[in-house]
């Protein structure tokens, strides 16, 4: 009864304040018959998320999430076992109440030693694309194994296909407690989504938008949650992982700041905007894991000294949203991993 007040409410005041709006609500809901049809979301339905999130301070998202959930129930999981040291639903009720209340939650020694060393050697040994952002838009990404004697960007990114089919990466995808924090916290069935790896290097000496050095908040899908790893220690100089915290609630990104859009933000106007306890800056040891409601402001601090590579997996509560290029399991990484991925169709849907 709440929440169809709260929704009535809503769009009362959505239909409202301005005839813009409407246009953008009917694009959303084209744009869902549309993904749920074609797995393809419209470019207009997105970008009137994005408009429509900027236009209520994200009280939009909140409702559209609550429509998704009512469609689709939460997978039936074997426990919460796994990466994340949960030793009982206590602790993962607890995990989703700081979630909710500050936007993220960090976790130590995630990743054991072997792991980390394992994808440290495949971040040094496997090609990746370094974007020429110090030159501007529309340059060529360029392949190439990292060499830190001789830079030439400042950010190196793996090749999503490649980290899927990779058997550490792979087994992260599909570890119970990842999955049953982000089914808490979405409050349906997680759908797996972006999985990127990359470096972060100090090629260039100024904040770089493109890189995601600069405040930001995400919005590639309506409700989502993020994942990040420390592959490398990370320190203030080379590149931590920053959020302000409490942001990911509605209503907390100052209006002026929305206006502008799916824009970047500086420190200054960050600092302008948020007293300095909210702003966190993570420092950790390798194997650091940081999960995130990306909804809310965040960054990874412009690296001055150094590199950092980390690791991200993404859950959203539907593929509504940007599109992304295609993705297939080539191979498994042991037949559990296997049976879990097909016998979790909802989960995995955005693959082939
Ligand atoms: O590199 C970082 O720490 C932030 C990356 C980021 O903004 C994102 O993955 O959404
Ligand atoms: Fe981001």
């Amino acid at each position: 009864m709440k929440f169809i007040k709260f929704t009535i409410g809503i769009v009362l005041r959505l239909i409202k304040t301005d005839r813009f709006y409407i246009n953008d609500i009917l694009n959303v809901i084209r744009g869902f018959i549309v993904v749920n049809r074609e797995m393809r979301t419209p470019l207009e339905s997105f970008h009137s998320m994005i408009s429509l999130f900027c236009q209520t301070g994200g009280r939009s998202n909140q409702v559209i999430h609550k429509i998704v959930t009512m469609f689709s129930s939460k997978v039936k999981l074997n426990g919460f076992d796994g990466i994340v040291p949960l030793k009982s639903k206590m602790e993962l009720e607890n995990v989703i109440k700081q979630l909710n209340e500050k936007g993220y939650v960090v976790f130590e020694n995630v990743l054991s030693e072997e792991i980390c060393d394992y994808l440290y050697k495949f971040g040094t040994t496997t090609e990746s694309s370094a974007r020429p952002l110090y030159s501007g838009k529309g340059m060529v990404a360029k392949k190439t194994i990292i060499d830190f004697n001789n830079l030439i960007g400042i950010h190196y990114d793996f090749d999503e296909e490649k980290l899927i089919n990779d058997p550490v990466v792979q087994s992260l995808m599909v570890d119970n407690s990842l999955i049953a924090i982000a089914q808490e916290y979405l409050n349906c069935a997680p759908v797996s989504n972006v999985t990127g790896m990359w470096w972060q290097t100090d090629f260039d000496k100024n904040p770089n938008d493109e890189a995601a050095t600069m405040w930001h908040f995400d919005m590639d899908h309506v409700r989502w949650i993020k994942y990040f790893f420390y592959i490398t220690d990370v320190n203030t100089n080379n590149g931590p992982h920053c959020f302000v915290e409490g942001s990911h609630k509605p209503g907390r990104i100052p209006k002026n700041l929305l206006k502008r859009g799916y824009a970047r933000i500086s420190d200054e106007e960050i600092a302008d905007s948020f007293s300095k306890d909210l702003i966190k800056e993570f420092n950790g040891k390798r194997g650091t894991l940081i999960i995130e409601d990306t909804i809310g402001l965040h960054k990874g601090k412009h690296v001055v000294d150094g590199s950092r590579l980390l690791l991200q997996l993404t859950f959203s509560d539907h593929l509504f949203g940007g599109n992304y290029p295609e993705r297939k399991f080539t191979k498994f990484a042991d037949s559990k991993v296997e049976e879990f991925i097909h016998k979790n169709p909802k989960i995995y849907k955005k693959y082939k």
